[in-house]
């Protein structure tokens, strides 16, 4: 374990090119976590040529201690810019990355205003380029992530029954991904039912299933500090014949993305197998949003599979497949999978049944 962190640290510092007198300063949650280890919620980590230091306060320092096992552990009280002025001092730093991305106008303000260096520089995205590319043990992470998310859809399927609220089955959704020893929700479960499962993002509401609905579930499970993300369309009695002829057509479009996914191609690439499939279908302006997205740490992060994403695919990074055919007043079908770029044949994560589904 300590090696995988060992490494990460390493990366980070050549990615930088962290001379004598620069230091970095990582504040995004995700981030230290990638870097260190540490899962708090608070903590700032400082990065020079020789010192790995993470500062935290007294909630934390036991459990900093134990989970950064390579990092100096510092507590503060208060604000940590006088620990930090310290180190900038006895590291004779003139030159501080910081997390542009991350850090607010005002906190940047108070960088400036009282942290001793000369050089603010902007990290941009360098850690988020880091975790792109998930090592073994992020993939078995995500893998549990991804197993919860799949036990969930199996769980609530005897749940969907006429008269049942959306946000009644959302919230058995989430109690179950607790139950198997999930954190929590990776972000609001979405049930669209009806008409509105032609909201793509249509979270879960006091709506009420009815028979004849189908029944869109989008939903994943922070595990670990990973994510999954799944999304599942089932029917409620007899579909629609016109639901039905889209539930086959998106189905195809979602394999035909999962094969298009190889290493070596371009995000963009894989959403135009997708997208030309549902648009000769005669659903091209039905499908208005990106193929799929990178899942990490964070629920949505690189790479993307979307009209405008050139960046190529690389084995070992984890993307979602899940292509959606909406129709306002009708309603919608969206499948998605997570797979693992894999050399020639992208290793399917999920698990969970995509026949039909005719409650
Ligand atoms: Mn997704």
């Amino acid at each position: 374990m300590t090696d995988l962190f060992k490494n990460r640290l390493k990366k980070l510092r050549n990615e930088l090119g962290i001379r004598y007198s620069e230091a970095v300063l990582i504040t995004k949650r995700v981030n230290y976590m990638y870097i260190s280890g540490f899962t708090g919620t608070s903590a700032i980590v400082y990065i020079s040529e020789n010192r790995a230091v993470l500062l935290t306060d007294f909630r934390y320092v036991e459990q900093a201690t134990s989970q950064a096992a390579d990092f100096e552990i510092i507590q503060y009280s208060g604000s940590a810019f006088d620990k930090l002025n310290q180190l900038i001092e006895s590291d004779s730093i003139q030159t501080l990355y910081f997390e542009d991305r991350d850090v607010t106008f005002y906190e940047y303000d108070e960088y400036t205003a009282k942290l001793k260096v000369e050089v603010f520089l902007p990290l941009g995205k360098t850690i988020e380029k880091l975790r792109r590319v998930k090592d073994q043990w992020e993939i078995e992470l995500i893998r549990g992530a991804v197993d919860v998310a799949d036990k969930v859809f199996l769980h609530i399927l005897p749940f969907i029954k006429p008269g049942v609220a959306e946000i009644e089955l959302a919230a058995e959704m989430e109690h179950h991904m607790r139950r198997l020893g999930a954190s929590g929700p990776s972000f609001d479960t979405i049930v669209a039912s009806g008409q509105r499962a032609s909201m793509p993002h249509g979270v879960a509401s006091e709506k009420k299933i009815e028979a004849g609905d189908v029944i869109t579930m989008d939903f994943g499970a922070l595990y670990k500090g990973y994510c999954s993300d799944i999304t599942r369309t089932v029917f409620l009695g007899n579909p629609d014949k016109e639901l039905a002829r889209i539930y086959k057509i998106v189905l195809e479009a979602n394999q035909k993305g999962l094969e298009a996914v190889i290493c070596g191609i371009a995000g963009r690439d894989v959403d135009d197998v997708s997208r030309q499939y549902i648009a000769d279908q005669g659903f091209g302006d039905n499908f208005g949003h990106g193929l799929g997205h990178g899942v990490g740490l964070e629920i949505h992060e690189e790479p993307s599979l979307s009209m405008r994403a050139d960046l190529l695919l690389e084995d070992g990074m984890v993307v979602t497949v899940e292509p959606g055919i909406y129709v306002p007043g009708l309603g919608g079908v969206r499948i998605e999978d997570m797979v693992v770029v894999n050399g020639a044949k992208a290793d399917i994560l999920t698990k969970a049944s995509k026949e039909l589904l005719v409650l």
